[in-house]
């Protein structure tokens, strides 16, 4: 695990500490059962590897850990079939709520559907169980492509030749997709010459040998859309190793303090990201679990907005970490989407 989200994963857990007195009571004047405490939730996701997974998680923690609420996180490992048989462990645990991470619909639906019959609250992040009693979080994902796609016809014009990382499948991606459709059909200019992406437990390794591959093959490549930041660091990967890093700009989604490194980095061809920060993410996940364990309401879609994060700008503001990021952009580190005034919003 990268030092800088063990150093975020640590501040989280103190300042989640100061709540500890109020867990063993619950919380005064909360709604039951967080007025009496050891409410159970599990977080089961589909992936765990990665910045973002790893800062979604800590967020999520924090924020559990703020409500007086014993989180069981299951870890994810890519695998549908082991997903969907936590959903089942869960179920059989007794927990109040459960918080679904990425995933495949067609092996979620119905045991989702089975965790609600048996009156277990359902939010799902980034995976859609076309299910109106589940309320679902995600992070703007029409208006993250289209602010990356914009910058990126900002910088090169509406005529040049791209690279697309895209692995279909994953909710997040399939919207981001849908907005690349669209900006290519009104960007004749616009030609993808090459298509690839791995998502695994090392999708940047993966999609760094796919991209060699692919940028050997079409060297008139000057334009790769990579909207996952474990794409985007592939992608890098191989333009170093190829020597053709000040001829390829690479735009992205997702942020994180060793990405900023990589964006800000001299020479880097990691020109722009559009990002959410996803431990606020992972904090909303709970907060939406919470007022549905409480009996209040949800709205069916939770929208969290994303920022565009160029790497002059980045440069020239010195951001170093996510830290310094949500230092110069007090919106980037809060959110006031599905909260109340009892639940503790000051986590981080
Ligand atoms: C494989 S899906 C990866 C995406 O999920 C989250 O929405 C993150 O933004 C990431 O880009």
């Amino acid at each position: 695990m990268r030092q800088a989200i063990k150093t975020f994963m640590l501040a989280a857990a103190a300042s989640a500490t100061l709540f500890t007195a109020a867990q063993a009571e619950g919380i005064a004047g909360a709604p039951a059962p967080f007025d009496k405490g050891g409410v159970k939730v599990a977080l089961i996701s589909y992936i765990s590897a990665g910045d973002f997974f790893q800062a979604y998680q800590a967020g999520a923690e924090a924020q559990a850990k703020a409500l007086g609420i014993d989180l069981r996180v299951f870890p994810g490992r890519q695998n549908a079939a082991e997903q969907r048989d936590q959903v089942q462990q869960a179920i059989n645990l007794g927990v109040q709520g459960i918080v679904i991470d990425h995933g495949q619909p067609e092996s979620l639906a119905d045991v989702a559907q089975k965790a609600l019959d048996a009156g277990i609250k359902v939010v799902a992040f980034d995976v859609n169980l076309n299910n109106p009693a589940i309320p679902q979080v995600e992070q703007s994902d029409h208006e993250l492509a289209r602010l990356a796609l914009e910058q990126a016809a900002k910088d090169n014009g509406t005529a040049f030749n791209a690279g697309y990382v895209y692995v279909a499948g994953f909710a997040p991606l399939d919207r981001r997709n849908e907005v690349w459709d669209k900006f290519k059909a009104g960007n004749k200019g616009v030609v993808e010459k090459a298509r690839f992406g791995t998502v695994s437990d090392t999708t940047a390794t993966s999609t760094a040998d796919q991209a060699k591959a692919a940028l050997t093959a079409n060297p008139d490549i000057s334009v790769i859309f990579a909207p996952y930041d474990e794409f985007a660091r592939g992608v890098k990967l191989a333009a170093v190793d190829l020597g053709i890093s000040s001829k390829v700009k690479i735009y992205s989604a997702d942020v994180s303090t060793a990405d900023i490194q990589e964006i800000t980095e001299e020479g880097s061809p990691w020109v722009a990201t559009v990002a959410t920060n996803p431990a606020v993410v992972g904090a909303i996940s709970i907060r939406a679990a919470a007022l549905k364990i409480a009996g209040q309401d949800v709205p069916g879609q939770i929208l969290v907005k994303p920022v565009l994060l160029t790497q002059t700008a980045l440069r020239e503001a010195g951001v170093k970490s996510i830290e310094e990021l949500a230092a110069k952009l007090p919106a980037f580190s809060a959110s006031d989407a599905v909260t109340a005034d009892w639940i503790p919003a000051k986590l981080f």
